[in-house]
């Protein structure tokens, strides 16, 4: 089930809300003097193509907007803990400034579930008076926020595995207080709530507890709550609706904010008494993800965005963007950016306000395109559309751009791509130095080589390349939560439950494994991902690469067939195994809708009611199926 949209006219906050909370918050920081842990849940199983390097190269922006938003509104004793950079970290270890946090949040997408479970569940072994107010976030709880509750004593199944997966000896109420399934706004809004009612040195989760009970939460759209019994296990969760949405990203806080609360990448259980220092930051973040913009105009049935969105385009300015760049690399000394992007090019009018505010802006006296290398995500229609603008858009700094290709044929999805208008897309911004990475999706009924025509994964593999592809992303058509195609998938039994034996895990649900098909012998499927990036990656091809490279960008091409053999061999490690079991057979489909075992009441907001009421939402999944790709376009 997507998001649901609120009243027409009410999707977006008033013009100016977001800075003015800030501002009211920062008044009262100082006698609250809050000490909060953002952390971010990876699970290593996950590291494979096509994402390989920029999994632990990139730092999050989600959880550095949440640890910005915060500090920006007083609240600075915040530090921001990547699991990817310190595996070994374990909340109920943490101190900051000597003291445990009053706040521990954790973000998490649905691939990493296990790992934001098993944290949740290590920061419930604080004792309770000393706890602090667990809050869950992220494309995770977004659409399925019922997941990181302790569902024990529903005594139910839960998604994927065990909902709880709580071990032995877990206290009763093991799971997250609140999840937020919205963005900065709805945090700092029930943190505004809880300060006031909180009495001076009181525990923040007893205030917490306390506004809950009198029914202060209910006013905040974006949240789900638990409602407890004696021993403090969920007996109820409260579903406030769909948030409102910032319009103006101008509004949010600066990225140099969340960049400076970075813990330091180590192997210890603990904090260090400092963030990590900017001048390191680089080292190992040495590529900041940037928000730009938020949104798409097409609607892809197996794809969350639109719907998350609300339909809306949000957009930062040209100038505010050239500030961020110009910041990040003045004062962390970046030069590589992404765009979270979902569409870059959605709107011709802002996307050429943006790169051509870039085009003529500078960093330390040079023009941008020598001082920063950018990519982001776009759409092959759109690409074509702007293509008199594509030397402005190089002219900004743009080295490579992401382009959802899915099928070439438009079998699969169609969205304005054919193979011809593919091949000119990326020969038209390879013509302008600017790597045009395709974003593909293999499905049943594509074989891995046709003889006649493009249908074949190689054949595209191929074709793609020969328009100037320097990489390759195949992933398998897998349902992605908060899509249209997501119920029917599972009520369908296209679903996976299980193969040979293994049960299919939500790290698993990344598209790389195939987990959902028709095909009578879907280990073929596997194996043709792996076939078509070993077609891509290889050291011929490298040898190639090093002679007559396809990017004019020194190295880029050998660069990435090195990257593209070592996450090959990854992706080949971690899914080889699954094939094996496919093949195998006793595969067990499933036909029930991931849902929450402990029971939801959802409050009737007047403003969703053109969308049915949350009322229908009935404890199922928030939102959509899942696109293979990993963002958008
Ligand atoms: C950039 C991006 C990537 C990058 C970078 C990831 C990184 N390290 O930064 C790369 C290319 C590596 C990537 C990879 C993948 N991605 Co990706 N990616 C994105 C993208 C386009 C932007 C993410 C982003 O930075 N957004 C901007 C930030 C500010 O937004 P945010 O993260 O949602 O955070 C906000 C709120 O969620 C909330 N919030 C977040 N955390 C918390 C925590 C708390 C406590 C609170 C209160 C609030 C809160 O507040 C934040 C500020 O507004 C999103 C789509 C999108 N537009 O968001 C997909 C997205 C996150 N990716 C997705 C997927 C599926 C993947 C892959 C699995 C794809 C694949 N098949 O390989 C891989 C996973 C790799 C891995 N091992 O982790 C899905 C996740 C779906 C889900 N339900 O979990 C998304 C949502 C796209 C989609 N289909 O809708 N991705
Ligand atoms: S898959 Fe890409 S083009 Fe389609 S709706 Fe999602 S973001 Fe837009």
């Amino acid at each position: 089930m997507e998001v649901l949209r609120r009243a027409r006219g009410d999707e977006l906050l008033k013009p100016g809300e977001l800075p003015a909370l800030r501002e009211r918050l920062r008044r009262i920081a100082p006698e609250h003097d809050l000490k909060s842990v953002v952390a971010c849940a990876f699970d290593h199983r996950t590291r494979m193509l096509p994402f390989i390097f920029a999994d632990l190269r990139m730092p999050p922006a989600g959880v550095r907007a949440v640890g910005a938003a915060l500090a920006d509104s007083g609240f600075d004793k915040t530090r921001i803990v990547l699991q990817q950079w310190n595996r070994a970290f374990a909340p109920s270890r943490m101190r900051l400034d000597g003291a445990i946090p009053d706040l521990f949040l954790v973000s998490s997408m649905q691939i990493h579930t296990a790992a934001c479970k098993a944290l949740i569940r290590d920061a419930c072994r604080i004792d309770p008076e000393h706890r602090p107010l667990i809050i869950a976030g992220g494309p995770k709880t977004i659409y399925e926020p019922w997941d990181v509750f302790d569902a024990r004593e529903a005594g139910a199944s839960g998604v994927y595995g065990s909902a709880a997966q709580a071990g032995g000896g877990a206290p009763a109420d093991c799971g997250a207080d609140v999840a937020v399934t919205g963005e900065e706004f709805v945090l700092l809004n029930l943190l505004e709530v809880v300060l006031a009612v909180r009495a001076k040195g009181e525990p923040l989760r007893r205030a917490y507890a306390r506004a809950r009970d009198s029914g202060l939460l209910e006013s905040i759209p974006g949240l789900v709550y638990a409602r407890t019994n004696e021993r403090g296990a969920p007996i109820e969760l409260v579903d406030t609706g769909t948030q409102r949405l910032v319009g103006n990203l101008d509004e949010l806080s600066h990225p140099v904010i969340g960049m400076r609360l970075l813990e330091a990448p180590s192997g210890a259980a603990t904090l260090a008494a400092r963030a990590l220092p900017a001048r390191r930051v680089s080292r190992y973040g040495s590529i900041a993800s940037l928000v730009m913009t938020f949104g798409c105009k097409f609607n892809c049935p197996y794809c969350p965005i639109p719907a998350y969105n609300q339909r809306q385009h949000r957009v930062k300015s040209g100038e505010r963007i050239a500030d961020e760049f110009r910041r990040l690399h003045d004062e962390f000394g970046i030069r590589y950016f992404f765009g979270t992007d979902d569409n870059f090019f959605n709107s011709e009018e802002r996307t050429l306000e943006i790169v051509e505010t870039l085009a003529r802006s500078t960093i330390g006296g040079k023009p941008f395109r020598k001082r920063v290398r950018w990519g982001t995500e776009v759409t092959v229609h759109d690409t074509l559309k702007l293509r008199a603008h594509i030397p402005t858009v190089r002219a900004a700094g743009v080295r490579a751009l992401w382009l959802g290709v899915e099928d070439m044929t438009a079998t699969l999805v169609k969205k304005g791509q054919s193979v011809d208008k593919t091949t000119e897309a990326f020969q038209l911004l390879a013509s302008h130095g600017i790597c045009p990475m395709p974003m593909m999706m293999h499905h049943d009924t594509q074989p891995l080589v046709s003889r006649r025509g493009a249908y074949g994964l190689i054949n595209q593999a191929r074709l793609l390349r020969k328009a100037g592809a320097i990489s390759l992303q195949v992933l398998m058509m897998t349902p992605a939560t908060g899509s249209k195609l997501y119920d029917g998938a599972f009520t369908s039994g296209l679903v996976y439950a299980s193969a040979a034996g293994r049960p299919v895990e939500q790290h698993m649900l990344d598209a790389n494994y195939v987990v959902a098909s028709e095909s009578k012998r879907p280990w073929v499927k596997q194996l043709n991902i792996l076939a078509a990036y070993l077609y891509f990656y290889n050291p011929v091809r490298l040898f190639i690469a090093l002679l007559f490279p396809k990017s004019r960008l020194y190295l880029a091409d050998a660069g990435m067939q090195i990257l593209g053999m070592y996450g090959l061999i990854q992706t080949a490690r971690r899914t080889l195994g699954w094939a094996f079991r496919l093949m195998r057979g006793g595969i067990v489909r499933r036909t029930d809708i991931p849902r929450s075992p402990i029971p939801i009441r959802a409050l009737e907001t007047p403003a969703c009611a053109d969308a049915g009421g949350l009322v229908a939402l009935g404890g199922v999944g928030r939102q959509s199926a899942n696109s293979a790709a990993a963002g958008g376009a």
